[in-house]
């Protein structure tokens, strides 16, 4: 027998330890070990009950996720015939739970004739996050022991609930302090005393309602519609828990199976599951081990107290980070203050945090109108305007305000910063934290190294990152650093399409529909669109060149339609949010083609989302090229969280990937042929195509 699976003996109950670390995850070894185990207590007349525990950090996260897609996923015993195994166990089978049941980790317990969990555990089924479904009876046995309306909750959410929830809930018996052994050894002899065994399956009570009235599966499915729009998995999860509510058991376990088989091979999972291992490779940095000395950050200065800054500044106080933000003007200041309160207002009438977390938070956040209040700091993020020789002005004003060794940040969105480092006697110590707006709810920081910052710097921010409760993308210096950067030939052809016979609306709804929250235009009315005007024209002015050009943009501007805030943009607002389609813009767009004698055409939807996203792609490969962004993962991390890529899809590279990198530079040598050298493919992404290569094979 492998070491997978440690049994030992207490009395009369058999231990199995579930021994496969980091996670525990089911592969064949483990399952192969518990089913041996089994089989080993079943034949032995001295044992009378089984206790299964994880050995490390956790119970189990689930089945273990590298092997799908492998002939190891699939190989007997799979994980449904343990857990029935399980279940079907002559002698009682207790779970002893701590860390983390997740997946079939938890399908596993759910199995068990019985559930003890230690206070600090958390449970739950997040196969849909991976674009599944619980595929070992999750879906079957979880609404037995919670009803249906709390199962199709933690089912479709993925949420790992604490124990005294899932206790709550129904899902876990017991609920103790510390070691669960103790109380699951206690429990093991009860239940062996006892002779009785509850099996999960065989529970109705909590499904009989909703056996008797269907029509909830459908109600429900109608709830998360806006949430769950695109994705496959949440609406095959009710379709899984529908079955345990109208079909005999068995039949319930096996139309769980075919849909679990369905979905698993499918693109949709593939690319979760890819999201999923990338958000854990973007924190490995190859020239920054794992032991690089991290600084501790016990306070924090912000310099601005505008939307980023306010953002920012409440992600230290959300952080439980003392915090002092440095406004030169003390009504801005004020102005800065305010919005953060209401921010926190709202959250609080949200009932999304209670009163007592507001005002501990705003406790935490000191303002100042002199940057000598940030001479302790540990870390410094400035996020001013972006303007060069502004920011250089600050930095130099940092640098004999700071304390030594004080990390150095700015928050630009694509200015250099090694200018700004050069600005200080210390770049070793100077970094860019690029936050998203709104910074407080965004989940990404691009964190930009300069030529000369410091590992330590490096590892100090990324560790900062997940303090924040952020995802760290670590990134080197251009315009536009990746994100932005890559955006840059997105919405040049956006703007394109529009002089060719699109309209905005049109282009946002092909974008919409391949599943971003919105199109180029509705996000360009959200952001300001003086935002990029600033850009354009700085760009055009370091970089002048006689390429193809769409003014239309520029012409709304002049027209002050700077977006949302203004009530109109590309779009007209005139409830302050749902954009409608503008006749002004529409009519600009109509002249422009004219006045540049382009005759307008219909455009398919399909051209609009080539035409859009291929160059986007086209530009991350250049981007990989340049070694500005490390690997295609970290790309798709920075699309993903920073810009509403669309998770089933996997980000922009894997993307790539999915469609075929030979299909993108055939589409982009095309484009190249009709529109010109903006649109010619990047050296790599014509050598991936022409040796038959994926960016992963990178
Ligand atoms: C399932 O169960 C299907 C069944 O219903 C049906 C089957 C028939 N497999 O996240 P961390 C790796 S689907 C393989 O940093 P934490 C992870 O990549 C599964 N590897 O730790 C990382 O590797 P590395 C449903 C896994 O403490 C390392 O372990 N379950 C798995 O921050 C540490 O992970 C889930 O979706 C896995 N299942 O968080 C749960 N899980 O060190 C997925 C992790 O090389 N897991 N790894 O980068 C999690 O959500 C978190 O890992 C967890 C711990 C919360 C458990």
């Amino acid at each position: 027998m492998s070491d997978a699976v440690l049994i030992e003996r207490h009395g009369s109950i058999l231990v199995l330890s579930l021994n496969n670390p980091p996670v525990n995850g089911l592969g064949l070894a483990l399952r192969t070990g518990i089913s041996e185990a089994l089989d080993q207590a079943e034949a032995d007349d001295a044992v009378t009950a089984v206790v299964i525990k994880g050995a490390g950090r956790m119970f189990s996260a689930g089945a273990d996720i590298s092997e799908f897609g492998t002939p190891r996923s699939l190989a007997d015993p799979n994980l449904p015939s343990v857990c029935l195994r399980i279940e079907n166990s002559k002698k009682p089978v207790v779970a002893a739970i701590h860390g983390v049941a997740a997946g079939g980790g938890l399908e596993t317990a759910l199995s068990c004739h019985y559930r003890v969990a230690s206070t600090k555990t958390r449970l739950g089924l997040p196969e849909v996050t991976l674009g599944i479904i619980p595929g070992a009876g999750g879906t079957q046995r979880l609404p037995r022991l919670t009803g249906v309306e709390a199962a199709l909750k933690l089912i479709t959410s993925g949420e790992l609930a604490p124990a005294a929830k899932a206790q709550k809930l129904g899902y876990v018996d017991e609920v103790v302090e510390g070691d669960p052994l103790e109380a699951a050894l206690a429990a093991a002899e009860r239940l062996a005393a006892s002779g009785a065994l509850r099996r999960t399956m065989e529970i109705e009570e909590k499904i009989a309602e909703a056996r008797a009235n269907p029509g909830v599966f459908d109600e429900f499915a109608k709830s998360i519609a806006k949430k769950a729009r695109g994705f496959d998995a949440p609406f095959a999860c009710i379709e899984a828990v529908k079955a345990a509510a109208t079909l005999p058991g068995p039949e319930g376990l096996a139309k769980e199976r075919e849909i679990f088989k369905g979905l698993v091979g499918s693109s949709q999972a593939a690319s979760q599951r890819h999201a999923f291992f990338a958000e854990r490779e973007v924190a490995k940095i190859p020239d920054v081990p794992k032991d690089t000395p991290v600084k501790e950050i016990a306070t924090a200065g912000v310099i601005g107290c505008g939307t980023m800054g306010g953002g920012i500044t409440m992600n230290f106080a959300n952080a439980g980070i003392p915090v002092t933000v440095v406004e030169n003007d003390p009504a801005a200041l004020d102005r800065g203050l305010e919005t953060i309160a209401k921010n926190y207002q709202a959250t609080v009438d949200k009932g999304r945090m209670t009163q007592e977390d507001m005002d501990s938070r705003m406790t935490l956040i000191t303002g100042a109108t002199d940057m000598a209040a940030l001479s302790e700091a540990d870390v410094i993020v400035e996020a001013v305007f972006e303007e060069m020789d502004l920011k250089k002005q600050i930095f130099g004003a940092l640098d004999s305000v700071a304390k030594p060794g004080a990390i150095l940040a700015t928050n630009t969105s694509m200015l250099d910063i090694n200018v700004i480092a050069a600005a200080t006697s210390r770049p070793e110590s100077v970094i860019g934290t690029h936050f998203f707006s709104p910074a407080n709810v965004m989940k990404l920081m691009e964190n930009v190294r300069g030529e000369k910052t410091a590992p330590e710097t490096i590892a100090t921010v990324m560790d900062l990152s997940k303090k924040l409760k952020k995802v760290g993308v670590l990134v080197g210096v251009c315009d536009g650093f990746v994100g932005n950067r890559m955006l840059g030939p997105y919405l040049r052809e956006a703007g394109f399409l529009l002089e060719e016979g699109a309209l905005p609306a049109q282009v946002d709804k092909a974008i919409y529909d391949f599943g971003f929250p919105m199109g180029p235009f509705a996000m360009m009315d959200l952001a300001g669109n003086d935002v990029g005007w600033r850009i354009r024209k700085r760009q055009r002015a370091e970089n002048p060149n006689n390429l193809r050009y769409s003014d239309i943009a520029d012409q709304i501007c002049e027209l002050g339609r700077f977006g949302q805030k203004t009530g109109g943009g590309w779009h007209d607002y005139d409830d302050g949010r749902t954009p409608t389609p503008s006749a002004k813009v529409e009519e600009i767009v109509v002249e422009t083609s004219k006045r540049l004698g382009i005759e307008r055409r219909k455009i398919s939807d399909q051209e609009i989302v080539e035409r859009c996203l291929y160059p986007l792609i086209n530009e991350g490969a250049k981007v990989l090229e340049e070694g500005i962004a490390m690997r295609p993962c970290d790309i798709d991390i920075v699309w993903l969280f920073g810009y509403g890529f669309p998770r089933y899809r996997g980000g922009p590279m894997f993307y790539a990937d999915t469609v075929g990198v030979k299909t993108v530079y055939d589409k982009m040598c095309e484009f190249h042929e009709q529109h010109g050298d903006l649109m010619k493919p990047a050296p790599l992404l014509e050598k991936l195509a022409k040796a038959d290569k994926r960016f992963a094979d990178l």
